[in-house]
């Protein structure tokens, strides 16, 4: 029996909101900036709650200022979760994140349209500083009301520019009153683009995403010695900006030789002083390695660290490290990503299964409840980046099959769905 339903997005609405969000934190070249908890996020946070109670939705912020709207069913019982994130990186594009947000936003629009009454309840929510730039770690929101990462640990976090989390929550004004944890789904399903070029190169309209990979963030501090940089001999060196310059090699390396779905970052680096004549005394850098595969990610890690350790003790640097964040590999759930699929494909689009490179929400809620994601193409695979693109009937495609996904779950049987 085909799952269709004759209700249909609209995608005129569903532009209208992300390019209304995309005007808020907007940058001269295209692309936008709302770092997490910056006044940018909350005016992101304000207009989406606004338009959260104009569809009717019964409005929450818990105490690490996530946000969720409900919306009833004739039954009660657990929602049926649709969201992602609204904060972005400093070149962020119009579509990471807001797109999950804003797309279950239009299922609900849909919903209201149609005059229709789910059985179960449907929640559509925005989780805090999932992009994780200026406050470590990724994915803070929803890892805090899963229980992965203390309330107490997050509110005290400083960010890259030596703020708290805990006193730019409260400066936007959602520092919220709800418990934690008191969004319980029965299932999650989070629409993103693909922020890669799979889909792209393959012309496939539709990604059903099995999982997300591992990620391990860590901050390495090398330390050696300031000095004049037309005085002093190479040998008497104890240059911290060459072992960082070597840890970047070094990381580039490691994950050529471990392969695969290898990837390995050097995203974040200063020198101090920073000085065209001054031998660097002190390097800061971050390094994001990636896998799917857990024990070849550990490998990265020990073989990035040796080589910094290695490379900083003939140079005479000292090492100090502090792990940023870092996620085990996640697997969704069989039955919902085959809902996925199923759902594409009874709307005649092309759809294959993989995994999501890139953290999400989603995967803090996977070892809770059935989680998938539906990912739609990005141009060039372009993400993190202004240029960031999907076309509104690659979108409109993904919010249909949101759409689709979530009545099948919010339905009497959603129990025996494929
Ligand atoms: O880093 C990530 O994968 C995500 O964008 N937070
Ligand atoms: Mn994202
Ligand atoms: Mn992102």
């Amino acid at each position: 029996m085909p799952l269709l339903s004759n209700v249909r997005v609209d995608i005129g609405r569903l532009m209208a909101r992300i390019e209304t969000l995309g005007e808020i934190g907007a940058l001269s070249g295209g692309g936008v900036c709302r770092l997490a908890l910056t006044p940018e996020d909350g005016a992101g946070r304000d207009l989406v709650t606004g338009w959260m109670r104009e569809l009717g939705l019964d409005v929450s912020v818990d105490r690490i200022g996530n946000v969720w709207g409900i919306r009833p069913g004739k039954a009660d019982g657990a929602p049926v979760l649709l969201g992602s994130h609204i904060d972005t990186v400093a070149t962020g594009g119009l579509y990471d994140g807001a797109l999950g947000v804003l797309a279950g936003l239009e299922v609900i629009a849909c919903l209201n349209d149609a005059d229709i009454e789910t059985e179960y309840p449907i929640a559509v929510a925005f989780f805090t500083n999932e992009e994780g730039s200026r406050f470590a770690p990724d994915m803070m929101g929803s890892a805090v009301h899963q229980g992965s990462l203390a309330l107490e640990e997050a509110l005290v976090v400083v960010g890259i520019d030596g703020s708290k989390v805990g006193e730019e929550l409260e400066a936007i004004g959602y520092a919220g009153e709800v418990a934690l944890a008191t969004l319980s789904p029965s299932a999650f399903v989070e629409l993103h683009v693909e922020q890669g070029p799979v889909l792209e190169r393959e012309d496939i309209r539709i990604g059903a995403v099995t999982g997300v990979q591992g990620i391990s963030w860590t901050e390495y501090t090398l330390t050696g010695v300031s000095n004049h940089a037309g005085t002093t001999p190479m040998a008497f060196r104890c240059d911290a900006g060459l072992v960082a310059a070597e840890a970047i090699v070094a990381a580039r390396k490691a994950a050529g030789e471990i392969g695969g779905t290898q990837v390995a970052t050097v995203g974040a680096l200063t020198l101090e002083p920073n000085l065209v004549n001054v031998v660097p005394e002190k390097a800061v850098f971050t390094v994001d390695l990636r896998n799917t595969e857990e024990d070849a990610l550990k490998r990265a890690e020990a073989q990035v660290a040796e080589a910094i350790h290695e490379a900083a003790g003939a140079e005479g640097v000292t090492v100090t490290s502090r792990r940023l964040a870092r996620f085990e590999p996640v697997e969704f759930d069989a039955r919902v990503i085959s809902l996925v699929e199923r759902c594409a494909k009874d709307r005649a689009l092309s759809v294959r299964r993989m995994p999501s490179g890139a953290g999400h929400d989603a995967q803090m809620f996977a070892p809770y409840c059935p989680t998938a994601m539906i990912f739609v193409p990005s141009r060039d695979g372009l993400s993190h980046n202004i240029h960031e693109y999907t076309a509104p009937d690659q979108i409109e495609a993904g919010a249909q099959v949101l759409l689709d996904v979530t009545l099948a779950l919010a339905s009497p049987d959603a129990g025996t769905k494929p």
